[in-house]
């Protein structure tokens, strides 16, 4: 191997692009702004997807989906090439989409799921809003991209960040905010056909001093990790650590007193200060709705005719939230691991790691 230059190592940009429909062919992801040489697990990845599928509360459709993740480019032999990453999970729903998601116009008469058109709106879900915004006759072209289907490969995604924040020490975990409680809500709502939100808490340890900048409102990382949760579906609310309790306390009370050793006894602050990460945990929540697709549907009107009725009714989850936890945890890391590639970058991992070490002998920083 060639020794790496351990003082200097070019910002790049990490970036995320998706396609797909809930009952299209597949969901695609392309990473691109890798290192090479960044080893995947394909274990890290598959138990990801599975932790977002098991979730209490989804529907019969995560029985359908196996949610395999495809590799098609960017990787040889489990190691990264620097390339754009392709990522592929196919929807075996399709199967019973053919006709209603062709991406061609399908041959024969309307069959299966999908064949006819999405007149009655669920309130809270993309079907009104959307039908107007593209001047659609059926919400269905709208309400397949917006479903939380394209999650999946959110998580793939988040899953090669993670690997990418592992070396240097940086461990993302989401989890569910009083997750007893939630399951009890849940078998109540599903006996009564509702739906129910919750809230998800996403903690990241080992977090250097100094990722994200106040330089401008769009490098603030606080900033950042808010978009990137507000980001997914059904969530109406962020708060970076004590987010909405802070505004009533005292100065004296609500900020994290540095002690010698530069530690401190508390962060409130959810280890971000003036939209920099300052060496704590970084600690996020994001709270969930109730999912808008009712087995018991609320009032709606009719966008072809204008007439009172009843929104869709199509299977649904009675509580994504598990999910979300999963999802979150992927977006942060995802949005960490961009802000560590400006921070440290490198063409190579070895480039990367060593800026890392660089940086973190020069500060007073222990990293826990
Ligand atoms: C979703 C509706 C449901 C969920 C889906 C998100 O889909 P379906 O109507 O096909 O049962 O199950 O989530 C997933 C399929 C998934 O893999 O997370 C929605 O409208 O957002």
């Amino acid at each position: 191997m060639f020794a790496v230059s351990a003082d200097y190592a070019a910002p790049v940009e990490l970036r995320l692009a998706t396609a797909g429909e809930s009952h299209g062919p597949a969901l695609v992801a392309i990473v691109s702004g890798l290192p090479a040489g960044l080893v995947l697990g394909r274990d890290a990845i598959d138990d990801d997807r599975r932790r977002r599928q098991e979730g209490y509360g989804r529907s019969p459709r995560q029985k359908i989906e196996q949610d395999r993740v495809e590799v098609l480019a960017g990787l040889r032999h489990g190691r990264t090439l620097g390339t754009p990453l392709a990522l592929v999970v196919r929807n075996r729903d399709h199967a019973n989409w053919e006709w209603g998601m062709a991406p061609w116009p399908p041959e024969g008469e309307p069959s299966g799921k999908g064949s006819k058109p999405v007149t009655l709106p669920r309130p809270g879900h993309a079907d009104y809003a959307g039908a107007l915004k593209y001047g659609l006759d059926d919400a269905r072209d709208a309400l397949e991209r917006a479903s939380a289907r394209h999650t999946a490969v959110h998580v793939a995604a988040g899953a090669v960040a993670k690997a990418l924040l592992a070396t240097i020490g940086i461990e993302v975990r989401g989890s569910v905010v009083d997750e007893e409680s939630l399951r009890a809500r849940i078998d109540e709502a599903r006996a009564e056909r509702d739906t129910v939100g919750g809230v998800v808490e996403v903690r990241a340890v080992g977090v250097p001093p100094g990722l994200g900048s106040y330089a401008t409102k769009d490098d603030r990382l606080d900033a950042r990790l808010a978009a990137a949760l507000m980001g997914i579906q059904a969530v109406k609310g962020v708060e970076i650590g004590e987010g909405f309790a802070l505004a009533a306390m005292r100065g004296s009370e609500a900020h994290d007193e540095l002690l010698p050793g530069f530690g401190r006894e508390t962060n409130r602050a959810g280890g971000i200060e003036a939209g920099v990460s300052n060496g704590e945990d970084v600690v996020v929540r994001a709270a969930m709705k109730p999912l808008p697709t009712l087995m018991r549907p609320l009032r709606s009107v009719d966008l072809a005719s204008g007439e009172a009725g009843e929104a869709l009714v199509e299977r649904s989850d009675v509580a994504a939230v598990e999910a979300l936890a999963v999802v979150a945890e992927a977006a942060v890391a995802f949005e960490l691991a961009r802000a560590a590639r400006e921070k440290f970058g490198g063409d190579a991992v070895d480039d990367f790691v060593a800026a890392h070490r660089a940086y973190v002998e020069r500060i007073p920083w222990d990293p826990r």
